[in-house]
């Protein structure tokens, strides 16, 4: 076997075939894009469809400076600065099919926490037309209980107080924005892709929350001149692993350190509101739709939320991914139900879309073998989650007399889980959440009081104030007490 070429720009030329590459000028390309939170997501869907686009029209506008804000943004930073911000997408079909790219479309990565001012001034460059965010659900720094801007967020005060050393994205933006308005240039259209419904309604209230701390004037600006179109984002990106590394030196004689994965499906709905222009993404397929929120609402619905009822479910009975779940008919079963029963009866009519179809489509994705998704890393931040993809559909069931039973289970489990941080067989569960220790305590002390856990008010609003849903739930945690093999509880439940 060759020695695997390292990844870069120079050996791009010298790679196998099989590879596909850009054949644009990297060269040539300044970045009209800045996006700040350049994990797995970004690198399968935002830097994919702008690769693919770069591919075809010519246009050198359109690249992308990928921003760090956080420590642990370091080691993609560096990574990528080797690879000369090349890295291979490895899109994994069903039937063991591997299709290789080598995405082209970053050209610069910048680490904040090193050196706010270059973020700053990049993104006030006249240049940069459109700032986008992967920051997570939990990265909008919402006030649980007024649904406004967090003001009491330690990094939020330091950000008051520090302008041009900021530690939150909203920060940047604000310094950036500010910058911008001082210069006479207009101000960057702002692109949340991240799994919220109404995501850059969102964006917009906390950003313009957070500025409205700092300066009125420039909050009212803000508010008037930035323009931040709501967007449904999809496409399953498991975390890489060793496998996958290996896989591409050995398979297709490339050394890329960190490479990326996902389905084959990519889907990206967005509103048209780019006042001072975006790049010709129809071309690339994704649509421009007047009103995002039908397809957000059944997107974080239906996949979001079949997600985290698998990945609760799923891990404390012992399964490790989500296609194991979905080969277990019982579990595929319960989830179709949980779809049909529970998440259907609540969703607007989606223009253009068949239900059935859809939802069929994510069982399928689901099972794909080869897109190894992790319970792991679907049950991350759960206390962000469930409030985004779950908790609304009970809530909108309880107002309408529907069933709560299979979202009712799944928080009795989620209770279990974070009691034990283990499975039904006592195997270590790793927790990640920053609630994880509040999460705990109130787990535990469901003993005393049946209701605790669900008096998280930042996780679950008033919803233990509600006599059916503390009823069903309290059902089904003495069901977990009794035995916390959820297979059981599950077939008592499916019709
Ligand atoms: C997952 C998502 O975070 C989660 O729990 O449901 O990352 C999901 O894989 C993507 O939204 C798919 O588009």
């Amino acid at each position: 076997m060759n020695t695997p070429l390292a990844l870069n720009e120079e050996n791009l030329s010298s790679l196998p075939d099989e590879l596909e590459r850009p054949t644009y000028d990297r060269g040539r390309l300044t970045a009209g894009i800045v996006h700040v939170g350049v994990g797995g997501f970004h690198r399968s869907h935002e830097a994919f469809y702008t690769d693919r686009l770069l591919d075809g029209d010519g246009n050198t506008q359109w690249g992308i400076c990928g921003v760090g804000v956080r420590g642990s943004d370091r080691k993609m930073a560096t990574i990528l600065k080797q690879q000369d911000y090349l890295y291979t997408l490895m899109v994994k079909h069903p039937d063991g099919k591997i299709e290789p790219r080598v995405i082209g479309s970053i050209v610069d990565f910048l680490m904040g926490c090193d050196d706010p001012a270059a973020v700053i001034d990049k993104m006030a460059d006249p240049e940069t037309k459109i700032v986008s965010l992967s920051i997570t659900e939990g990265g909008y720094n919402v006030d649980a209980e007024t649904g406004d801007f967090d003001a009491s967020n330690p990094d939020a005060v330091h950000d008051v107080n520090h302008p041009l050393q900021p530690r939150l994205v909203f920060g940047y933006l604000t310094a950036a924005l500010q910058k911008r308005r001082k210069n006479g240039v207009p101000a960057f259209t702002v692109q949340s892709c991240d799994n919220i419904q109404h995501n850059g309604d969102l964006t917009r209230k906390m950003l313009v929350g957070f500025a409205r701390l700092q300066d009125s004037e420039l909050a009212d600006w803000i508010e008037r001149e930035v323009s931040f179109p709501n967007a449904m984002v999809d496409r399953i990106t498991p975390v890489t692993t060793d496998a996958d590394i290996e896989l591409l030196r050995t398979r297709f004689n490339v050394d890329d350190q960190w490479p990326v994965v996902s389905e084959p499906f990519c889907q990206w709905v967005i509103e048209d509101r780019f006042p001072i222009g975006r790049p010709d993404w129809q071309d690339v397929d994704v649509q421009f739709v007047p009103d995002v929120a039908p397809y957000e609402k059944m997107k974080l619905r239906l996949l979001n939320a079949g997600h985290s009822v698998l990945g609760i479910l799923g891990s404390v009975y012992g399964y490790q991914t989500i296609d194991e779940c979905v080969r277990d008919d019982l579990f595929r079963q319960y989830l179709r139900q949980f779809f049909d029963v529970e998440a259907t009866p609540v969703l607007d009519p989606v223009e253009g879309i068949d239900l059935d179809e859809y939802k069929a489509t994510l069982i399928e994705r689901f099972g794909n073998p080869n897109v190894k998704d992790n319970l792991a890393r679907i049950c991350l931040e759960s206390s962000s989650k469930l409030p985004v993809f779950l908790i609304p559909t009970i809530r909108d069931n309880l107002a309408k007399g529907g069933s709560v039973q299979y979202a009712a289970l799944v928080v009795a489990a989620w209770c279990y889980y974070s009691d034990k941080h283990a499975d039904r067989h006592g195997q270590p569960l790793d927790v990640t959440d920053g609630l994880k220790e509040s999460l705990h305590d109130a787990a535990q002390s469901s003993r005393e009081d049946r209701l605790s856990f669900l008096k998280l008010q930042q996780v679950f609003g008033d919803l233990a104030d509600n006599e059916r849903f503390a009823q069903t739930y309290t059902e089904m945690l003495d069901r977990m007490e009794r035995t916390a093999d959820v297979s059981e509880h599950m077939r008592a439940i499916i019709q």
